[in-house]
């Protein structure tokens, strides 16, 4: 998997060195602090990793309609804290119907995310309560002389301990409750599923794991506590992600019948929320943090970020009382940001494993792609002129009437005759979508193009141009060899059978290797190539894979996904 792409994924299929370096991230969070003096009025020298429970615990938005896009603020805000430390990384997540004592790692083994050189205890003798203990303990995560926070109140001093008791308290989420949670018709259904009082999927993730994951109070104490609530936000994206449904793109739309709703509790419980106080009738302690039932709306600015003071919260998006302040969001160093539930940064999700469309451009091989410029992802096509040259188009999936943009000319006057196309994860931005990578046929040769994914958005030609004896269409994906994921392409011979080139993309000049010539000697004009989830047992890269037409008939390939790197065929599919 390359590490570096933005994506987050499930933390077992990732590798255990990027397992490592995302626990080395977490640990060297306790070692950076925030400005300050711990006996300032508002406390600070507070490290990056206790400030979580910090935030956490100022706000406690639970139970109310804001309780998705503040968590997914506070992922994202976490996230952005690990690649400080470590560029390369992303916030993974634990998929909860799966025990995570013994999690699939999609190469046939399995892997215990509970061990000291990961997530630390699950369990103690006689399935007791057990700290975590390390690498958590000798990092002064919890424990030590003391003072301890809990007796203090000062977010500078460590808890006294930080406990679990997984699989004791609450059952595995089934993936029943998961996919009706995912078919949730509207806003208010989904946050009710998820956190109601009904079925409330995120109250049993926490008490699966138990411990101090049991405690509203405590639970951002213990470090997986990310991992949980990163699925919660992968689920929130998924069903955010619908293709039936792009208004939940739009943050005007998201929230359907709450998003013009303060905070206070006539407006916040929308559906069947009426379990929790009847209907109208404001309880004793609404609104107030200390009460633990602040119900905090889709207008109310995100908090403790937004700071204190009457400037992020007003009449006009309802008051909540109590709010702690929380440096570096308050004075003296007045980092306020205010942002809303329906902000932008808020309501476009993050990218996941589990989003076909993340994976598509990659594993495609075509004139014609869907991306990842947009929300949606824009479909992107690059095709021959009939004068000359290529030209590119895309379609704005954005945009409500799905307007084709284009064409933009580009590349020599040379006449083309098939196209590959695919967005990588190169970025001339160096933060953007990834740069759209093109293989041309002219004649008997190839050329390479690619284009910046930041404006002007420029198309460079490679300077590649291919040995001659090549015809057909070429087959370009970017596969999982290499840190980054070398190129691979198959194109067909004119003197018959077919030859692999790949690229070495961890190479700062990015050689072009090949060609290495394959198959029977027939003449084949078209080829489609993948890169699968089939791999020698105890490799991790999957096998490429081949389907390639000779007039009537179609070709079958594979090839190895270790030394010496075989293909194998061809095997006959069919005769059409
Ligand atoms: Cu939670």
């Amino acid at each position: 998997m390359p590490i570096g792409d933005g994506i987050r994924r499930n933390i077992a299929t990732v590798s255990q060195a990027e397992r490592n370096r995302l626990r080395d991230a977490i640990l060297a969070l306790n070692q950076r602090l925030f400005p300050g003096s711990k006996n300032d009025p508002i406390p600070g020298g507070v490290s990056y990793w206790f400030k979580q429970d910090e935030i956490h615990d100022s706000t406690h938005v639970h139970f109310c309609p804001a309780f998705l896009p503040w968590h997914r603020e506070l992922m994202n805000r976490f996230e952005a804290m690990l690649r400080e430390i470590d560029p390369m990384l992303s916030l993974h997540y634990w998929n909860w119907t799966q025990d995570p004592q013994h999690l699939p790692d999609g190469e046939g083994g399995f892997i215990n995310l509970f061990t000291p050189d990961f997530m630390g205890n699950a369990i103690g003798p006689g399935s007791s309560e057990i700290e975590i203990g390390d690498p958590w303990r000798t990092a002064g995560f919890y424990g030590g002389p003391g003072p301890f926070r809990d007796n203090t109140g000062n977010p500078a001093h460590p808890p006294q301990t930080v406990t679990r008791q997984v699989g004791v308290n609450a059952s595995l989420v089934n993936p029943t409750d998961e996919q009706t949670l995912l078919s949730s018709p509207d806003f208010v259904a989904f946050d009710n599923q998820m956190e109601g009082f009904g079925v409330n999927l995120h109250g049993q993730g926490h008490g699966y794991i138990g411990g101090d994951l049991l405690n509203p109070h405590t639970s951002f104490r213990d470090p997986f506590v990310f991992q949980m609530h990163c699925n919660i936000d992968r689920l929130f994206a998924m069903w955010q992600r619908d293709q039936m449904h792009p208004e939940r793109l739009d943050p005007a739309q998201l929230y359907k019948a709450q998003s013009t709703n303060q905070n206070g509790f006539e407006n916040t419980k929308g559906g069947d929320r009426t379990t929790i106080d009847p209907p109208g009738v404001p309880q004793p302690g609404d609104n107030d943090v200390n009460s633990l039932a602040p119900w905090w709306g889709i207008l109310s600015s995100l908090e403790p970020w937004a700071g204190p003071g009457n400037t992020a919260q007003t009449a006009a998006t309802g008051i909540i009382q109590n709010v702690k302040s929380v440096r570096p969001w308050a004075p003296p160093e007045n980092q306020q940001i205010v942002k809303d539930a329906k902000h932008p940064t808020v309501v476009a999700p993050a990218d996941y494993d589990t989003f076909t469309q993340v994976h598509l451009p990659t594993k495609n091989s075509s004139f014609m792609t869907q991306g990842r410029f947009g929300s949606r992802g824009n479909f992107e096509m690059v095709v021959p002129r009939s004068s000359g040259g290529l030209a590119h188009f895309w379609r704005a999936n954005d945009d409500p009437s799905l307007p084709w943009n284009g064409p933009r000319p580009f590349g020599s006057s040379d006449t083309y005759a098939a196209i590959a196309l695919i967005q990588s994860n190169f970025t001339s931005s160096g933060h953007g979508a990834g740069n759209l990578e093109v293989v041309a046929r002219t004649g008997n040769g190839l050329d390479f193009y690619w284009r910046e994914d930041a404006a002007p958005f420029t198309w460079h030609d490679g300077a590649i141009a291919f040995e001659s004896g090549v015809s057909g269409n070429p087959a370009l994906i970017q596969g999982n060899f290499g840190v980054m994921g070398n190129f691979e392409m198959v194109v067909p011979l004119a003197t018959g059978g077919l030859a692999h080139f790949w690229r070495v993309n961890d190479d700062p000049s990015l050689p072009w290797n090949g060609p290495i010539p394959f198959g029977s000697s027939d003449a084949y004009d078209a080829v489609a190539l993948i890169q699968s989830n089939f791999s020698r047992p105890g490799n991790s890269h999957g096998n490429l894979e081949l389907v390639a037409r000779s007039g009537n008939r179609l070709d079958f390939y594979w090839r190895e996904d270790a030394a010496p790197f075989t293909w194998h065929g061809p095997f006959i599919i069919e005769t059409i």
